[in-house]
């Protein structure tokens, strides 16, 4: 048990006097308040009952207790949702580690396939899909970020991990700032929809120059979030 606080007033106050004996407030005095981890309360500087403060993180009736096994992978949101074009290869790449998903890695149980060779054929595919048919042909040329498909892909894959300045500000996307953390509000898969469709001005697919692609018309961070972990944004009343 854990004796976190001891709180003993020590002084005998005139004004107690006069109510009571000093004797009668020894007594009163010595209500001890013992706030442990242990005591089923929520005291001292706990922030749940018995959690927090001193006590350990609360766990919010959550068991991380046991073996874990992996089972999804999702440094950045929407790679292998946009990228991966079937259950198996998305189960496949949930399953592996980021180093694992190079070019140099074939994809375990899918011959000499890689993640990346697979995401540039989707990348092919989209591009060909939305392809104006009355227009010449537009392919994945380069991005905002100045990669080709080779690079693209090969990032996209093998560094799918939430990357974190230690120094300076923390953002997925905010002007020319790429990839320094992640913050509640930013709108990650417009982001990601940007590099994808966004061409190397940002503007290849974005409703004027071809169906908007660039945005999944859903705003982030407009409502609030809620406490604690895994901090969900209040759904949209209609
Ligand atoms: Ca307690
Ligand atoms: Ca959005």
């Amino acid at each position: 048990m854990t004796l976190k606080k001891l709180y003993i007033p020590l002084v005998c106050f005139g004004l107690a006097a006069i109510l009571f004996s000093c004797e009668d407030a020894d007594d009163f005095n010595n209500v001890i308040e013992q706030v442990t981890c242990t005591d089923g309360i929520q005291n001292g500087e706990e922030t749940g009952i018995d959690c927090g403060g001193e006590c350990g993180p609360c766990l919010n009736g959550l068991d991380f207790s046991g073996l874990y096994v992996q089972e999804d992978a999702l440094g950045r949101p929407g790679i292998n949702l946009v990228y991966s074009p079937n259950a198996a290869l998305q189960n496949a790449y949930n399953h592996s580690a980021t180093s694992d998903r190079s070019s140099l890695s074939p994809i375990q149980g899918m011959g000499q396939a890689t993640f990346p060779s697979v995401f540039q054929t989707s990348l092919t595919d989209y591009y060909a899909f939305y392809q104006d048919p009355n227009l010449p042909e537009i392919t994945f040329d380069a991005n905002v970020l100045g990669q080709d498909i080779t690079v693209f892909t090969e990032f996209l894959a093998a560094s799918d991990a939430l990357q974190v300045a230690p120094e300076g500000p923390t953002s997925f996307h905010s002007g020319d700032l790429w990839f320094t953390g992640r913050r509640l509000s930013d709108d990650v898969m417009d982001d990601t929809l940007l590099l994808l469709f966004g061409g190397p001005d940002g503007t290849r697919f974005d409703g004027v120059n071809g169906p908007k692609l660039i945005s999944d018309q859903v705003d982030s961070g407009d409502r609030n979030f809620g406490l604690p972990f895994p901090y969900l944004e209040a759904p949209l009343q209609q």
